[in-house]
């Protein structure tokens, strides 16, 4: 696999490197440090980074301007999305060579040459793999948007996609190149006060159902009170982790801008991906999303997440 990989990018001059809309901290480090990688390995290869800015994630870098015939003749190499539709770009019929790279369980196979770890912690680990099995350079500054990749994804290395390897892994890089792990958890980790109200707010208004499903919807109006953007809304989910009463926990978080309601769910252990496919979403077991088109169909998903847990604590109980 490593050397189909090596053996596309080698043979390619115009590079494209793409990956899901709705950038988070993988997609975006993956995205930029490959970027780094192979332009400072083939300094004459055109390479370019693809999608929507970020103004979130603005310290981990920015993205290329589109330009004309920049697609031209090109090999587009996809991080960190199993599924066409989700690719941030605007028409993937132009490119004549492809490579997809993601760690989310198998969805559909849109690349020529696909390379899928699902016990990979994230598309990070898996471009800091390739650099080990390849002949293409790691600098200093992906290496730290690596590191970004890594610790978002396994939210600082909690999470059980986070093993041994992901640790030695991590801790080579931050040696080899010397990583101030400090700067770089501030720089992913600060947050103004109106997201900690947020999370306050949601902490006293959350509904947990009678087999610890708590949930709540963040409409818009509750977003322009707090001051924070929907995005923001929606990561919140990540933070009620290891509550005793939670076994699933759900954000129906409203985006008019995009016109959606962005559904995000976590599990302390019953699978939760099946559920969110039932209603065209995805992502790993105990990390999935759903796109909804307004609020009417929180109660069914609940009952649905909330049987899950029922028939999982029942299983527990044997
Ligand atoms: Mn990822």
């Amino acid at each position: 696999m490593y050397k189909n990989i090596y053996k596309k990018i080698k043979k390619n001059n115009n590079i494209i490197i793409a990956r899901h809309i709705g950038a988070d901290p993988d997609a975006l480090g993956s995205q930029i440090a490959l970027r780094d990688i192979i332009s400072t390995t083939f300094p004459e290869k055109n390479v370019y980074a693809i999608g929507t800015y970020s103004s979130k994630f603005r310290f981990i870098g920015s993205m290329d301007k589109p330009s004309e015939n920049m697609y031209d003749d090109s090999l587009i190499i996809v991080l960190d999305t199993p599924i066409l539709r989700r690719v941030d770009v605007e028409d993937f019929s132009k490119f004549t060579d492809s490579i997809k790279i993601d760690h989310h369980p198998f969805e559909e196979k849109f690349c020529d040459l696909e390379w899928i770890e699902e016990t990979s912690s994230s598309s990070c680990q898996m471009v800091i793999e390739l650099c080990k099995n390849i002949k293409l350079n790691m600098t200093k500054y992906a290496a730290e948007r690596l590191f970004f990749g890594v610790v978002s994804d396994t939210n600082r290395f909690l999470y059980y996609s986070s093993t041994p390897r992901t640790l030695h892994l991590v801790a080579d890089l931050i040696e080899e190149y010397n990583i101030s792990t400090t700067d770089l958890y501030e720089q992913l980790y600060m947050r103004n006060m109106s997201e900690i109200k947020l999370q306050g707010y949601i902490s006293q208004n959350m509904i947990i159902t009678k087999n610890n499903v708590g949930y709540i919807c963040i409409t818009d109006k509750i977003i322009k009170d707090f001051g924070v953007d929907s995005a923001s809304a929606g990561n919140m989910v990540n933070n009620f982790t290891y509550i005793n009463e939670l076994l699933v926990w759900v954000t129906f978080s409203e985006d008019v801008k995009q016109n959606v309601i962005r559904v995000s769910i976590r599990s302390r252990g019953p699978v939760i991906n099946e559920v969110a496919s039932l209603y065209n979403g995805g992502g790993h077991p105990f990390a999935s999303g759903i796109r909804l088109a307004d609020f009417s169909q929180v109660d069914e998903i609940i009952e649905k997440l909330d049987l899950i847990c029922e028939e999982y604590k029942n299983q527990e109980e044997k």
